[in-house]
């Protein structure tokens, strides 16, 4: 068990902040919140690292395996997904991108007796009071039809245009980073980019709705980006480095 570090001022990630990810999960651990020192400052944990080695991407969607791997390579890891080591998937039953990351990154690590990784993730439409959210991989349906679920998702906003015709074509693609051990510890990080919808559709070059998300500054959108180029202004590489900063460095 991890012991609160004394006196290590530590200045976090707006979004941690906002999130309120860090202040709770120290409060979960330790029983009170962190102490509060001067403005965004928090007295921080040491927190336990996680050594390069083989890491599980507690995934079977292989779109999101693809991008952790990239993330984790370099770093001196190498990654297996749940896929690949034919585990379980377990039913995503809670009601935040935080608690079906955890739930899948501790039922992968306990499985496997190793440390496991997972991503919840997915678009959240402004026009939609955030909707598909936390559903937006069960709007795809059993068959994973995401032409299907792009196509709810313009229905929904056309079906909410104002009475000025406007459309609010504004969203968010959030992803939470959840990294566990076999014991139970978990650590969590949120990555949010903002971009706007389109209609129809356009690239094939990722996955899920990366076809209607043009991220912000762009013109393009995610689907019709090289990988290489999409994954750098992802929400998944925003919660990355967060988590890289706190666990991997
Ligand atoms: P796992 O739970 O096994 O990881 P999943 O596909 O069920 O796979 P989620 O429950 O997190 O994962 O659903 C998130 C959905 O949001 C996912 O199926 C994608 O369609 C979509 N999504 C997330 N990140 C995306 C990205 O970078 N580009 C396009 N769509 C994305």
């Amino acid at each position: 068990m991890l012991t609160p570090s004394r006196g290590r001022a530590l200045t976090l990630p707006a979004a941690n902040l906002s999130g309120g990810m860090d202040s709770d999960h120290i409060e979960k651990q330790y029983g009170r919140p962190p102490p509060r020192t001067k403005g965004l400052t928090y007295t921080m944990t040491a927190r336990r690292k996680l050594a390069p080695g083989r890491l599980i991407a507690a995934t079977h969607n292989p779109g999101k395996a693809r991008e952790l791997a990239a993330l984790l390579e370099g770093g001196g890891f190498t990654t297996i997904s749940a896929a690949e080591l034919g585990l379980a998937e377990p039913e995503e039953t809670a009601d935040t991108f935080r608690g079906n990351a955890e739930l899948k990154a501790l039922a992968a690590a306990r499985a496997a007796n190793e440390p496991a990784l997972a991503d919840d993730s997915g678009l959240a439409c402004d026009g939609l009071a955030g909707a598909p959210g936390i559903y937006s991989a069960r709007w795809a349906g059993p068959n994973k039809d995401f032409r299907a679920a792009m196509q709810k998702v313009e229905d929904g906003l056309k079906a909410e245009t104002s009475p000025d015709g406007e459309v609010d074509r504004r969203a968010s693609f959030v992803c939470v980073l959840s990294l566990a051990w076999p014991d139970g510890e978990v650590e969590s990080f949120e990555g949010v980019v903002r971009g706007q919808l389109v209609w129809p559709p356009r690239g094939d070059k990722g996955f899920g709705y990366d076809p209607i998300f043009v991220p912000e500054g762009e013109t393009e959108t995610f689907g019709e980006m090289a990988p290489e180029r999409k994954l750098p202004m992802t929400h998944r590489a925003l919660a990355f480095q967060r988590l890289k900063t706190f666990l991997l460095e």
